[in-house]
Protein backbone atom coordinates (compact mmCIF):
# COMPACT_ATOMS: atom_id res chain seq x y z
CA UNK A 1 0.00 0.00 0.00
CA UNK A 2 1.42 3.55 -1.10
CA UNK A 3 2.74 5.56 2.36
CA UNK A 4 -0.44 8.07 3.37
CA UNK A 5 0.76 11.88 2.82
CA UNK A 6 0.55 14.73 5.54
CA UNK A 7 0.83 18.06 5.03
CA UNK A 8 1.88 20.00 8.13
CA UNK A 9 2.11 23.28 8.91
CA UNK A 10 4.32 25.03 11.64
CA UNK A 11 6.38 21.89 10.84
CA UNK A 12 9.79 23.50 12.07
CA UNK A 13 9.28 23.82 15.63
CA UNK A 14 7.33 23.13 19.01
CA UNK A 15 3.80 20.89 17.83
CA UNK A 16 4.38 20.63 14.49
CA UNK A 17 7.91 19.38 14.33
CA UNK A 18 6.84 16.57 17.36
CA UNK A 19 3.74 16.02 14.80
CA UNK A 20 6.34 15.58 11.41
CA UNK A 21 8.55 13.61 13.66
CA UNK A 22 5.76 10.95 14.88
CA UNK A 23 3.60 10.49 11.75
CA UNK A 24 6.97 10.40 9.62
CA UNK A 25 8.42 7.49 11.62
CA UNK A 26 4.89 5.49 11.28
CA UNK A 27 5.30 5.90 7.87
CA UNK A 28 3.08 9.28 6.70
CA UNK A 29 5.28 10.74 3.90
CA UNK A 30 5.56 14.43 5.33
CA UNK A 31 5.00 17.66 3.20
CA UNK A 32 6.50 20.21 6.02
CA UNK A 33 6.05 23.83 5.82
CA UNK A 34 7.19 27.08 7.51
CA UNK A 35 9.58 29.99 7.05
CA UNK A 36 12.96 28.74 8.31
CA UNK A 37 13.85 26.55 5.50
CA UNK A 38 17.14 25.44 7.53
CA UNK A 39 14.83 23.34 10.64
CA UNK A 40 12.66 21.89 7.31
CA UNK A 41 15.57 20.45 6.13
CA UNK A 42 16.70 19.32 9.78
CA UNK A 43 13.37 17.57 10.00
CA UNK A 44 14.29 15.73 6.01
CA UNK A 45 17.65 14.66 7.76
CA UNK A 46 16.38 13.37 10.87
CA UNK A 47 13.64 11.05 9.08
CA UNK A 48 16.01 9.96 6.54
CA UNK A 49 16.03 6.47 7.38
CA UNK A 50 12.08 6.52 7.72
CA UNK A 51 10.28 8.47 5.04
CA UNK A 52 10.47 11.14 2.75
CA UNK A 53 9.72 14.81 3.62
CA UNK A 54 9.24 17.42 1.29
CA UNK A 55 10.24 20.79 2.57
CA UNK A 56 7.94 23.60 1.32
CA UNK A 57 8.45 27.01 2.23
CA UNK A 58 6.31 29.79 2.30
CA UNK A 59 5.20 32.44 4.61
CA UNK A 60 1.82 31.63 5.46
CA UNK A 61 0.47 35.43 5.41
CA UNK A 62 1.36 35.48 1.48
CA UNK A 63 -1.40 33.81 -0.56
CA UNK A 64 0.21 34.47 -3.95
CA UNK A 65 3.18 32.16 -2.68
CA UNK A 66 0.77 29.65 -0.73
CA UNK A 67 -1.26 28.96 -4.22
CA UNK A 68 1.85 28.74 -5.79
CA UNK A 69 3.66 26.96 -3.46
CA UNK A 70 1.10 24.03 -3.08
CA UNK A 71 0.31 24.40 -6.67
CA UNK A 72 3.68 23.39 -7.56
CA UNK A 73 3.83 20.07 -5.65
CA UNK A 74 4.50 17.19 -8.03
CA UNK A 75 1.67 14.94 -9.03
CA UNK A 76 2.65 12.00 -6.68
CA UNK A 77 3.09 14.50 -3.50
CA UNK A 78 -0.54 16.21 -4.51
CA UNK A 79 -2.86 13.21 -3.20
CA UNK A 80 -2.99 14.76 0.46
CA UNK A 81 -4.24 12.62 2.81
CA UNK A 82 -3.95 14.74 6.23
CA UNK A 83 -3.38 18.08 6.34
CA UNK A 84 -2.35 19.41 9.85
CA UNK A 85 -3.59 23.35 10.22
CA UNK A 86 -1.04 23.98 12.83
CA UNK A 87 1.28 27.04 11.93
CA UNK A 88 0.43 29.72 14.62
CA UNK A 89 1.19 32.30 17.30
CA UNK A 90 0.58 34.93 19.66
CA UNK A 91 2.20 38.18 19.23
CA UNK A 92 2.18 40.19 22.40
CA UNK A 93 -0.33 40.24 25.70
CA UNK A 94 -1.81 43.26 26.23
CA UNK A 95 -5.41 44.90 26.90
CA UNK A 96 -7.28 45.71 24.21
CA UNK A 97 -6.19 49.87 24.87
CA UNK A 98 -2.46 48.89 24.88
CA UNK A 99 -1.98 46.86 22.25
CA UNK A 100 -0.32 46.87 18.76
CA UNK A 101 -2.49 46.62 15.36
CA UNK A 102 1.10 45.31 13.71
CA UNK A 103 0.17 42.58 16.36
CA UNK A 104 -3.49 41.95 15.94
CA UNK A 105 -3.00 41.72 12.04
CA UNK A 106 -0.38 39.30 12.43
CA UNK A 107 -2.12 37.22 14.69
CA UNK A 108 -5.55 37.28 11.97
CA UNK A 109 -3.22 36.85 9.20
CA UNK A 110 -1.20 33.73 10.18
CA UNK A 111 -3.85 31.93 12.77
CA UNK A 112 -7.04 33.40 10.57
CA UNK A 113 -6.37 34.05 7.45
CA UNK A 114 -3.06 32.05 6.69
CA UNK A 115 -5.44 29.02 8.12
CA UNK A 116 -7.97 29.85 5.14
CA UNK A 117 -5.35 30.21 2.34
CA UNK A 118 -3.86 26.64 2.75
CA UNK A 119 -7.22 25.06 3.27
CA UNK A 120 -8.47 26.46 0.46
CA UNK A 121 -5.51 25.54 -1.93
CA UNK A 122 -5.65 21.80 -0.61
CA UNK A 123 -9.31 21.03 -0.11
CA UNK A 124 -9.65 20.45 -3.80
CA UNK A 125 -6.86 18.17 -4.09
CA UNK A 126 -8.97 16.24 -1.32
CA UNK A 127 -12.38 16.30 -3.26
CA UNK A 128 -10.36 14.99 -5.90
CA UNK A 129 -9.58 11.80 -4.53
CA UNK A 130 -12.99 12.44 -2.51
CA UNK A 131 -11.18 11.31 1.14
CA UNK A 132 -9.40 13.56 3.26
CA UNK A 133 -8.60 14.87 7.07
CA UNK A 134 -8.62 18.15 8.41
CA UNK A 135 -7.05 18.64 11.69
CA UNK A 136 -7.04 22.37 12.67
CA UNK A 137 -4.97 23.25 15.38
CA UNK A 138 -7.30 25.81 17.82
CA UNK A 139 -6.61 26.40 21.30
CA UNK A 140 -8.14 27.17 25.06
CA UNK A 141 -8.12 30.61 24.24
CA UNK A 142 -10.82 29.56 21.04
CA UNK A 143 -12.62 28.19 23.77
CA UNK A 144 -12.61 30.60 26.57
CA UNK A 145 -11.13 34.23 26.49
CA UNK A 146 -8.82 35.42 29.18
CA UNK A 147 -7.32 39.39 30.21
CA UNK A 148 -4.64 41.06 27.68
CA UNK A 149 -5.68 37.95 25.10
CA UNK A 150 -8.19 39.80 23.43
CA UNK A 151 -7.22 39.30 19.68
CA UNK A 152 -5.09 36.03 19.63
CA UNK A 153 -8.53 34.73 21.57
CA UNK A 154 -10.69 36.25 18.76
CA UNK A 155 -8.30 34.83 16.25
CA UNK A 156 -8.75 30.97 17.86
CA UNK A 157 -12.26 31.56 18.65
CA UNK A 158 -12.48 32.09 14.64
CA UNK A 159 -10.42 28.84 13.79
CA UNK A 160 -13.17 26.73 16.50
CA UNK A 161 -16.05 28.65 14.22
CA UNK A 162 -14.18 27.73 11.22
CA UNK A 163 -13.50 24.07 12.01
CA UNK A 164 -17.55 23.45 12.40
CA UNK A 165 -18.17 25.18 9.40
CA UNK A 166 -15.14 22.85 7.59
CA UNK A 167 -17.11 19.39 9.11
CA UNK A 168 -20.34 21.02 8.38
CA UNK A 169 -19.67 21.51 4.16
CA UNK A 170 -17.52 18.89 4.06
CA UNK A 171 -19.35 15.92 5.24
CA UNK A 172 -20.84 14.84 2.02
CA UNK A 173 -17.68 14.85 0.74
CA UNK A 174 -15.63 12.28 3.01
CA UNK A 175 -13.27 14.72 4.35
CA UNK A 176 -12.94 14.45 8.18
CA UNK A 177 -12.83 17.67 10.04
CA UNK A 178 -11.32 17.50 13.92
CA UNK A 179 -9.59 20.35 15.83
CA UNK A 180 -7.62 20.05 18.42
CA UNK A 181 -7.56 22.52 21.36
CA UNK A 182 -4.82 22.76 23.87
CA UNK A 183 -3.96 24.21 26.85
CA UNK A 184 -0.16 25.26 27.77
CA UNK A 185 2.42 23.36 26.05
CA UNK A 186 5.95 23.78 26.36
CA UNK A 187 7.12 25.29 23.05
CA UNK A 188 8.45 28.73 21.02
CA UNK A 189 5.12 29.61 21.50
CA UNK A 190 5.22 32.11 24.90
CA UNK A 191 9.36 33.06 23.07
CA UNK A 192 7.30 34.43 20.03
CA UNK A 193 4.50 35.86 22.34
CA UNK A 194 7.00 37.78 24.47
CA UNK A 195 9.02 38.85 21.24
CA UNK A 196 12.15 36.77 22.45
CA UNK A 197 12.17 37.39 26.30
CA UNK A 198 13.11 34.16 27.82
CA UNK A 199 12.91 35.09 31.31
CA UNK A 200 9.30 36.00 30.31
CA UNK A 201 8.73 33.09 28.34
CA UNK A 202 10.55 30.54 31.01
CA UNK A 203 7.87 31.89 33.30
CA UNK A 204 5.07 30.76 31.70
CA UNK A 205 6.13 27.38 32.17
CA UNK A 206 7.23 27.13 35.63
CA UNK A 207 6.40 25.36 38.78
CA UNK A 208 4.11 22.93 36.80
CA UNK A 209 4.75 20.02 34.27
CA UNK A 210 3.24 22.04 30.83
CA UNK A 211 1.73 19.54 28.22
CA UNK A 212 4.80 18.68 26.10
CA UNK A 213 4.80 18.94 21.66
CA UNK A 214 4.91 14.80 22.03
CA UNK A 215 1.50 14.95 23.59
CA UNK A 216 0.25 16.54 20.95
CA UNK A 217 2.24 14.53 18.30
CA UNK A 218 0.48 11.36 20.24
CA UNK A 219 -3.17 12.81 20.14
CA UNK A 220 -2.97 13.66 16.17
CA UNK A 221 -1.51 10.58 15.19
CA UNK A 222 -4.43 8.48 17.66
CA UNK A 223 -6.89 11.25 15.65
CA UNK A 224 -5.41 10.55 12.29
CA UNK A 225 -5.38 6.82 12.61
CA UNK A 226 -9.17 5.96 13.76
CA UNK A 227 -11.08 3.53 11.69
CA UNK A 228 -13.21 5.78 8.87
CA UNK A 229 -15.61 5.55 10.53
CA UNK A 230 -14.92 7.74 13.76
CA UNK A 231 -14.28 11.32 13.87
CA UNK A 232 -12.82 12.82 16.79
CA UNK A 233 -14.45 16.10 16.22
CA UNK A 234 -13.30 17.79 18.91
CA UNK A 235 -10.44 17.67 21.99
CA UNK A 236 -9.72 20.15 25.25
CA UNK A 237 -6.32 18.87 26.19
CA UNK A 238 -4.70 20.39 29.03
CA UNK A 239 -1.87 19.66 31.54
CA UNK A 240 -2.91 18.10 35.10
CA UNK A 241 -2.02 21.12 36.74
CA UNK A 242 -4.43 23.14 34.38
CA UNK A 243 -8.45 23.95 34.81
CA UNK A 244 -9.23 26.82 32.80
CA UNK A 245 -6.88 29.10 30.88
CA UNK A 246 -6.01 31.07 33.70
CA UNK A 247 -5.84 28.14 36.54
CA UNK A 248 -2.75 26.59 36.76
CA UNK A 249 -1.87 25.19 40.32
CA UNK A 250 1.44 25.80 40.59
CA UNK A 251 3.96 24.39 43.12
P1 LIG B 1 5.89 27.36 17.99
O1 LIG B 1 6.18 28.82 18.10
O2 LIG B 1 6.88 26.41 18.56
O3 LIG B 1 5.59 26.97 16.47
C1 LIG B 1 4.85 27.81 15.63
C2 LIG B 1 4.97 27.30 14.20
O4 LIG B 1 4.16 28.13 13.35
C3 LIG B 1 6.39 27.37 13.66
O5 LIG B 1 6.70 26.20 12.97
C4 LIG B 1 6.36 28.56 12.73
O6 LIG B 1 7.26 28.37 11.62
C5 LIG B 1 4.91 28.54 12.21
N1 LIG B 1 4.55 29.87 11.76
C6 LIG B 1 4.38 30.98 12.52
N2 LIG B 1 4.16 32.05 11.73
C7 LIG B 1 4.21 31.61 10.45
C8 LIG B 1 4.09 32.24 9.18
N3 LIG B 1 3.88 33.56 9.07
N4 LIG B 1 4.20 31.48 8.07
C9 LIG B 1 4.41 30.15 8.17
N5 LIG B 1 4.55 29.50 9.33
C10 LIG B 1 4.46 30.21 10.45
O7 LIG B 1 4.46 27.17 18.70
P2 LIG B 1 3.52 25.88 18.92
O8 LIG B 1 4.10 24.66 18.36
O9 LIG B 1 3.13 25.91 20.34
O10 LIG B 1 2.25 26.36 18.08
C11 LIG B 1 1.60 25.56 17.12
C12 LIG B 1 0.11 25.84 17.17
O11 LIG B 1 -0.41 25.46 18.43
C13 LIG B 1 -0.28 27.32 16.98
O12 LIG B 1 -1.41 27.40 16.15
C14 LIG B 1 -0.63 27.76 18.40
O13 LIG B 1 -1.55 28.83 18.40
C15 LIG B 1 -1.24 26.47 18.94
N6 LIG B 1 -1.30 26.37 20.38
C16 LIG B 1 -0.16 26.41 21.14
C17 LIG B 1 -0.25 26.32 22.51
C18 LIG B 1 0.94 26.42 23.41
O14 LIG B 1 0.77 26.61 24.63
N7 LIG B 1 2.16 26.29 22.91
C19 LIG B 1 -1.53 26.08 23.16
C20 LIG B 1 -2.66 26.10 22.28
C21 LIG B 1 -2.53 26.20 20.95
P3 LIG B 1 8.29 29.47 11.08
O15 LIG B 1 8.55 30.46 12.17
O16 LIG B 1 9.49 28.69 10.67
O17 LIG B 1 7.60 30.08 9.90
C1 LIG C 1 -2.01 28.95 23.68
C2 LIG C 1 -2.50 28.70 25.07
O1 LIG C 1 -3.47 29.82 27.15
O2 LIG C 1 -1.56 30.89 26.08
O3 LIG C 1 -3.03 28.97 22.76
O4 LIG C 1 -3.73 30.98 25.08
S1 LIG C 1 -2.83 30.17 25.86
Amino acid sequence: MPSKIAFVTGATSGIGYATSLLLGKSGYKIIACGRRVERLEKLKSELNDFTEVYPLQFDIRDREDVFSKIGSLPKDWQKIDLLINNAGNAHGMSSIQEGSIEDWEMMLDINVKGLLYVSKAIIPLMLKQKAGHIINIGSIAGKEVYGNGNVYCASKHAVDAINTGMRIDLIKENIRVSQIAPGLVETEFSLVRFKGDSKMSDKVYEGYDALKPQDLAELIEFIANRPSHVNIADVLILPSAQATSTQVFKE
